[in-house]
């Protein structure tokens, strides 16, 4: 079998070959940077094939030269020993290094088989984080998914943003379709249950949170943050509130039901396109502030307050994230920010919340203007708790009930690609005793860590700076509409394949074609049958237009010319096209502008309308009200984020993890002198017959009743081969968490406010 990355490699670094002397003297790359969903632009110097220097690109027309210290990380990711450059396959428990060949072959022996044998379903496949930064993983893990025909398909989203999603896709159609603060004209910026100084925003495109969140302060803007902890977000806000978590529903509809008890409801600009008002006042009828002020842990007075100062700022947004979504009303809350928007008259508006015009990509820029088919939820079920699909995925915490449970559609096999679910999914070890138990597991991944150790393959994926890149889906969700690519900086190995291969490959080796095909060409068959599909009768043009690109980035070159700003293959003057933006890569990528107002041409609702009330929802409600009085819990545990980590996988980089120790469990002063905890000692947290042993740090930064631990941590597991996060292991926070625990409506899973005891050890 031959793999040809280097053909499409050549034209990047064809200069290089030609004049050797090129390579001794200082190359200068641009780059988004992979690391998080704020995709900074970099300036990486690199010097005989080696990485010299890591900058913020200031012409970068999104992220104007900001970076955080993860970017110059990149470096010791790209050199880590620990990453993996061959495949492993696991013999006698062991895993040894292979080549590709004997790889691939491993999987076909035992992949079809099990097919054959259990059926599609028998093969569950579950993707992470990291392939959103990736265009090779997020455009042809479909293929995979899609040639494996399961429904046992598993995603991060679930123990992430699914509620953010679910709720804009029921409202405005797509699933990506997000309200987006417009921060650089807004007067007032509510954040809910998000630290982006920590995170750099998520959901928000928005490199330089902090700079630009300091602006708005110096235009006389507030800035007000709701979350359980002062974080360093809230320290630099103009007011911050402590809220009981989990309770940002009850909140949230006592707002959106003094909007209406105040007589305050103004649509402003949208008002024609609005549907449902009377279903939202009816649902959020019985939630008065003075109702929900002891569930949510905000007074009456205080409630009402911020929905005046929302009222009567001309310039406001309600952004709200990860602690928002992470809870049994994920989806309730998220859907009542935004028709918090709607109800003050911010949606749509400057300075309110707008919608991005994506350059590629975005759903909500495609087929007719205005209306469109709207999104549909379960459309199958999972086979053991019954949890309803949701964007076409089960819930990442039921995978390890589908692994053990026996009987028809069982999970025998999985593939598992970018994701680490034994660290960053609830009740991991028992997930990971469930991987165990598996006939074949296969990673794509770049890490033997705890959730590969199971594989009985592992298949390298690039490091980012081999791979060229164009984000995908955080343009739909950036703070300014631009278009950007990043060549590959450096050269990958010669046998190395692209990460989209390796997906075609699996999916060749699934659908019984054996390891011998031509990926080249079962791309170029792929492509062809998506473009009959998608483009009918220009088809065939289309494809000879492209023939000179493979792979993703022949799909990033039609998505860019028959998108908004496309030059729809000549037709359109002037439109923009692959080249360009290529072209633009030294100089900071193709600027597209501040967001727009877009109603009603974004929508597409059946209806063509805003729906403000979904019957989901609105059903919904009445959970959350039989809820209210539930009494509150002494002690609860919520995560935290820190600038120098990232969810599970960056504790290996030495630049990241040297510093002061970061997996603390912060408690408020009163619950540390009721449990007996001293500050730097250690501490048992427990919940049930879970528990954690964590370093407990004393601050009044939390609110009391409330502990807080990041996750992503616990690197003490054997058979990993992760030298330098093994020396500070870190406790993992998801072992303390229960797996049935989730949102009903988007399956996404609870990872906060859990009630936990705390005890010194
Ligand atoms: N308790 C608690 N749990 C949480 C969260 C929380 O707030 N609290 N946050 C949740 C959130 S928001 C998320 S997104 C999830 C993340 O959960 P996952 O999506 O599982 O992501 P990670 O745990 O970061 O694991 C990433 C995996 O991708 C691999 N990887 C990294 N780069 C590459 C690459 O370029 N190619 C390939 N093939 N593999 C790569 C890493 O080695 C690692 O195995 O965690 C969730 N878990
Ligand atoms: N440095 C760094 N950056 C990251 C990541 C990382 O791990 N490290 N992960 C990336 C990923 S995958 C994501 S999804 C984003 C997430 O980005 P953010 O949403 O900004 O996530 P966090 O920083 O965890 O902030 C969540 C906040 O919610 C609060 N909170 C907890 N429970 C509740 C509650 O019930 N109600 C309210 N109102 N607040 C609550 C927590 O105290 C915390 O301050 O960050 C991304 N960026
Ligand atoms: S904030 Fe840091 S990690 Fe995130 S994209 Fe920018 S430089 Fe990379
Ligand atoms: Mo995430």
């Amino acid at each position: 079998m031959v793999f040809t990355p280097l053909e499409a490699y050549l034209q990047w670094f064809a200069p290089w070959f030609n004049n050797k002397a090129a390579t001794m003297s200082e190359i200068i790359h641009h780059r988004i940077c992979p690391l998080c969903e704020a995709c900074c632009g970099l300036e990486i110097k690199t010097q005989s094939g080696k990485v010299t220097s890591i900058r913020g690109h200031t012409a970068d027309v999104l992220s104007q030269g900001y970076i955080c210290p993860k970017a110059v990380a990149l470096k010791d990711l790209h050199e880590d020993p620990d990453r993996l450059r061959t495949p492993l396959i696991k013999r006698n428990g062991k895993h040894v290094p292979v080549s590709w060949n004997e790889a691939f072959a491993e999987i076909e022996q035992r992949l079809p088989p099990i097919l054959q044998q259990h059926g599609r379903d028998a093969v569950g496949v579950a993707v992470g984080n990291p392939s959103a930064h990736k265009i090779g993983l997020l455009t042809y893990f479909g293929k995979l998914a899609r040639a494996l025909g399961s429904k046992n398909v598993f995603s991060a989203s679930t123990l992430d943003q699914m509620p953010k999603q679910l709720a804009s896709g029921m409202m405005f159609g797509h699933w990506l379709s997000v309200a987006l603060p417009d921060i650089s004209r807004t007067d007032l910026l509510l954040v809910i249950g998000a630290n982006p100084l920590a995170s750099n925003g998520s959901m928000w495109t928005v490199p330089d949170f902090k700079g630009k969140a300091k602006s708005l302060q110096a235009r006389g803007g507030k800035l007000v943050v709701i979350d359980p902890r002062r974080t360093e977000t809230a320290a630099m806000a103009d007011a911050h509130y402590f809220i009981r978590p989990g309770g940002d529903v009850y909140l949230l509809a006592a707002m959106v039901h003094t909007l209406f008890a105040e007589g305050w409801v103004r649509l402003g600009a949208v008002a024609q396109w609005v549907n449902g008002i009377e279903d939202v006042k009816q649902a959020v009828e019985p939630f008065t502030p003075e109702v929900v002020a002891m569930r949510c842990g905000l007074d009456a007075e205080s409630i009402k307050n911020l929905v005046h100062m929302l009222v009567t700022t001309e310039r406001a947004a309600v952004y709200a994230r990860i602690g928002t979504c992470t809870q049994e009303y994920g989806t309730l809350a998220s859907w009542l920010v935004d028709v918090l928007n709607t109800l003050t008259g911010h949606l749509d508006q400057p300075g309110g919340v707008l919608f991005a015009k994506s350059a590629a990509f975005a759903s909500n820029t495609m087929g007719k203007p205005g209306v469109g088919k709207g999104i549909a939820v379960g459309r199958h079920h999972a086979r053991v708790s019954g949890a309803p699909e949701v964007y076409g995925e089960l819930p990442m915490t039921c995978l390890a009930e589908e692994i053990e449970t026996p009987g028809e559609g069982q999970i025998r096999s999985l593939i598992t690609v970018a994701t680490n679910p034994v660290l960053s999914s609830p009740d991991g070890p028992r997930l990971s005793a469930a991987l165990e138990t598996l006939d074949f597991m296969v990673s794509l991944d770049i890490y033997l860590n705890e959730t590969t150790r199971h594989a009985d393959v592992i298949l390298p994926g690039l490091s980012p700076l081999e791979d060229m890149h164009y984000d995908v889906a955080f343009p739909q969700l950036s703070w300014r509409n631009h278009a950007r690519f990043s060549p590959p900086v450096l050269m990958p190995a010669e046998d190395q394949p692209q990460e989209w291969q390796t997906l075609l490959r699996i999916a060749a080796i699934a659908q019984g074609k054996g390891t011998g095909v031509d990926i080249n060409q079962l791309d170029d068959a792929l492509f062809a049958q998506d473009m009959e599909r998608l483009l009918g009768a220009h088809a065939p043009a289309v494809i000879s237009a492209t023939k000179e690109l493979r792979g993703p980035e022949r799909v990033l070159e039609v998505a860019l010319r028959t998108g908004p700003y496309g030059d729809f293959f000549g037709l359109k003057k002037g439109g923009l096209t692959l080249a360009e933006v290529k072209a633009a890569s030294s100089s900071g990528g193709v600027d597209l502008g501040e967001l727009q107002p877009r109603m009603p041409e974004m929508l597409r609702t059946p209806s063509g309308k805003i729906e403000l009330a979904p019957v989901l929802f609105v059903n919904d409600m009445q959970r959350a009200l039989q809820d209210l009085q539930r009494p509150t819990p002494a002690l609860v545990v919520v995560g935290r984020r820190d600038v120098r980590s990232n969810n599970s996988w960056m504790h290996n980089l030495p630049v990241l993890a040297k510093g002061p120790y970061r997996c603390t469990a912060l408690v408020h002063p009163l619950d540390a002198a009721r449990c007996g905890l001293s500050d730097g000692a250690q501490a048992r947290l427990r919940n049930g017959h879970r528990s954690v042993v964590a370093q407990v740090r004393i601050s009044d930064e939390m609110m009391p009743g409330v502990v807080s631990l990041p996750h992503g941590w616990g690197h003490d597991l054997p058979d990993v081969q992760l030298e330098v996060a093994s020396r500070r292991p870190g406790a993992n926070l998801n072992a303390l968490l229960d797996a049935q625990l989730r949102d009903p409506l988007s399956g996404n899973a609870v990872l906060g406010g859990v009630a936990i005891e705390m005890e010194a050890v």
